[in-house]
């Protein structure tokens, strides 16, 4: 671990602490408005709060970790001996990334969604296992490759939501396909991210800059794959609920006085 200084080192703290705020508030507002949707696009909802709350435990995590990992010594702050531990992401990733794809699926077509669901889920889960090995390797040619076989499934994945959705995008409402089409490109803006942040290694990034960089940078994909993400299914799910007739009253008939 190199040094750091004070305003390094408490940018990353800082950020972990945001992120781990915003995606605290998102898993309240995921699990309050569920019930303003009808019942079919719930799961969706649950799955989103699932999310959020895996990722913000591991946020918490992290934030611990990185407080132990580093103590202050004449103005910088240096290693402690500690190692911070970045396992957490990839665990982390392991459980949300296949949550992430099988709430699209859901909100776009909650009633036939068993098989893409599953061929979706296990790409995205085989893609974060693959990557594993290489982020941990120190070798950078270790790192290449199994970057690249973890970029396989990556692609497949990709190509699925951008063409195998043809039919299910045929039955939404026209605001419907629009918000999945930006639910979509989201999903692609956000989570092309992280491999790029992947290879900043293998390109010759290092050092401190380097550590802060890749720490800020995957805050602020996660806020937005994950919260930001999840409040466009709310939106999808939310005008399809509408589109199916359904109505929310946030206020109940009024209960007669028993004196009248
Ligand atoms: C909430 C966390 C998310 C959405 C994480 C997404 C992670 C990826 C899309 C990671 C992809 C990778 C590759 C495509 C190749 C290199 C290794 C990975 C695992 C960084």
């Amino acid at each position: 671990m190199p040094e750091l200084s004070i305003a390094q080192y408490d940018l990353v703290y800082n950020m972990f602490s945001f992120t781990f705020a915003t995606l605290l508030a998102a898993f309240i507002f995921f699990i309050l408005v569920r019930s303003q949707l009808a019942p079919q696009y719930r799961t969706a909802m649950i799955m989103s709060a699932l999310v959020v709350a895996v990722a913000g435990y591991h946020y918490f995590r992290i934030l611990e970790s990185w407080s132990a990992a580093f103590t202050l010594q004449d103005g910088v702050y240096v290693a402690s001996g500690q190692p911070f531990n970045d396992a957490y992401r990839y665990i982390d990733w392991l459980l949300t990334v296949p949550l992430l794809v099988a709430e699209l699926i859901y909100v776009i077509n909650p009633r036939n969604r068993g098989r893409l669901t599953f061929t979706l889920a296990t790409a995205a889960a085989l893609m974060v296992i693959l990557g594993y090995p290489g982020e941990i390797a120190t070798d950078m040619g270790t790192r290449a490759l199994w970057g690249f076989i973890s970029t396989l499934p990556f692609l497949y994945l990709v190509y699925v939501l951008f063409t195998g959705l043809g039919g299910a995008m045929q039955e939404q409402t026209p605001q419907g396909r629009i918000l999945i089409r930006n639910a979509r490109l989201l999903l692609l803006a956000t989570w092309g991210f992280y491999p790029i942040v992947y290879l900043l290694p293998i390109f010759g990034v290092s050092g401190s800059a380097a550590i802060v960089a890749v720490q800020v940078g995957y805050c602020i994909a996660d806020v937005a794959a994950k919260a930001g993400y999840g409040l466009l299914i709310y939106a999808i799910a939310s005008e399809k609920s509408k589109a199916a007739g359904w109505k929310y009253e946030a206020v109940t008939t009024p209960v007669p006085s028993p004196m009248s």
